[in-house]
C-alpha cells in the first residue's frame, strides 16, 4: 500500500511521449490547476502510466519541459508516475555492464526509437543522468486498493517472483539493474512481462511499428484463456489502441474499457491526430468490486 498522502480522485493518465502540448491540454479538461485550490487538483491525483519519452525528432525540444513538469507534479503530492518501457529502456541505453558493454545494445534501431530524448538531454551529460536517476526512481507498479496500474500486464505471479527484487515504494533496487537487461536472469522476463507485455509465438512473422521483424505477438491478457480473469480494476498504457486494433475503441471510435475491470489509456498520443486519453476513478464511490465504466474518460475530441 501507499504511504503518500491520498485523496479521493484518481487520474490516470496515459503514454504522452514528450507531447506535452497534450497533457496541458488535457489538464485543461479534467480542469486540473495546481495554482487554483478549487480546481479539481484539490481532491484529485494525476497518475502517470509511463512512457513520458521518446517520440519522432521533431518532438525533442519538448522532453525536458514535460519530464520537469511531470518531476515537479510528483514531487508535490500532485502525482504519481510508474515506469514504463521507454523509461525502463533508457536506464539500459544509459547503463555499463561490468564487461564495459552497454545494458541495452546501442544498435541503430534502439538509437532511432530514443534518439529525440538523447539529443533533448544531450547524451552524457549532467541533465541526462539526472534523468536516468528519477527514471530509476519510478515504482513499477502502484496498488491503491480500489484501483491499480502498471503500464503493461497486471500478472499477480510475475508480481510475486519481481517483488524481492523492489525497493518498498516498487521501485526497482539499484544493485539490480544489470541483471533486469541480461537475457539469462528471471528479471528480464518478469521486466518483459509487466512493462512490455506477456507474449507468445505469431502465426507468422510480422513487422511492428518500429520496422523491426517479430515472431512473437503480444497477449490480450486481460482478454485470454491463459489469464485468470483480472477481478480488481486495473489501469494499463503500453497497447497504442488505435482503429486497427480491435479493441479499446466503440464502433462510434470513442475509448471504452477492454473489459469490465481493465482500462487502457493509451490511445498513441504520440502522434498527431491521437488525444491524449485520462480516466477517472473515484475511489470513496468505486471499491475494488466495482466496474469501470465507459463514462470516465476525458480527452479532446478532434
Ligand atoms: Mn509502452
Amino acid at each position: 500500500m501507499l504511504d503518500k498522502k491520498r485523496k479521493e480522485n484518481l487520474y490516470f493518465i496515459g503514454d504522452i511521449h514528450a507531447r506535452e502540448d497534450k497533457l496541458n491540454d488535457v489538464l485543461k479538461v479534467i480542469n486540473f490547476d495546481t495554482n487554483n485550490s478549487s480546481s479539481s487538483c484539490a481532491g484529485g491525483q494525476i497518475v502517470f502510466i509511463g512512457d513520458l519519452i521518446d517520440n519522432h525528432p521533431k518532438y525533442s525540444s519538448a522532453h525536458l519541459a514535460l519530464l520537469n513538469q511531470v518531476e515537479s507534479l510528483v514531487n508535490n503530492n500532485h502525482a504519481f508516475c510508474i515506469m514504463g518501457n521507454h523509461e525502463f529502456n533508457a536506464i539500459g541505453w544509459a547503463t555499463k555492464k561490468q564487461n564495459d558493454d552497454c545494458a541495452r545494445p546501442h544498435t541503430e534501431n534502439n538509437y532511432k526509437q530514443h534518439n529525440a530524448f538523447l539529443d533533448c538531454v544531450e547524451e552524457c551529460s549532467s541533465e541526462h543522468k539526472r534523468w536516468i536517476t528519477w527514471f530509476k526512481s519510478l515504482p513499477l507498479f502502484l496498488d491503491f486498493g480500489s484501483i491499480r496500474a502498471i503500464h503493461a500486464c497486471w500478472d499477480e505471479e510475475a508480481i510475486k517472483c519481481i517483488t524481492p527484487y523492489l525497493n518498498k515504494d516498487n521501485s526497482l533496487k539499484e544493485e539490480h539493474w544489470e541483471s533486469a537487461f541480461d537475457e539469462t536472469h528471471e528479471l528480464y522476463a518478469l521486466c518483459e512481462i509487466l512493462l512490455k507485455s506477456p507474449e507468445r509465438d505469431a502465426a507468422e512473422p510480422f513487422v511492428d511499428k518500429t520496422g523491426k521483424t517479430r515472431t512473437k505477438e503480444r497477449i490480450q491478457w486481460w482478454n485470454d484463456p491463459e489469464y485468470a480473469e483480472p477481478t480488481i480494476p486495473t489501469v494499463i498504457g503500453h497497447y497504442t489502441i488505435t482503429d486497427l486494433s480491435g479493441y479499446g475503441l466503440s464502433q462510434l471510435g470513442s475509448p471504452i474499457t477492454l473489459s469490465n475491470k481493465v482500462v487502457c489509456v493509451d490511445y498513441n498520443a504520440a502522434k498527431d491526430h491521437n488525444p491524449l486519453v485520462c480516466y477517472q476513478f473515484n475511489q470513496s464511490t468505486c471499491g475494488n468490486t466495482s466496474n469501470l465504466s465507459n463514462e470516465n474518460f476525458h480527452y479532446i475530441k478532434n
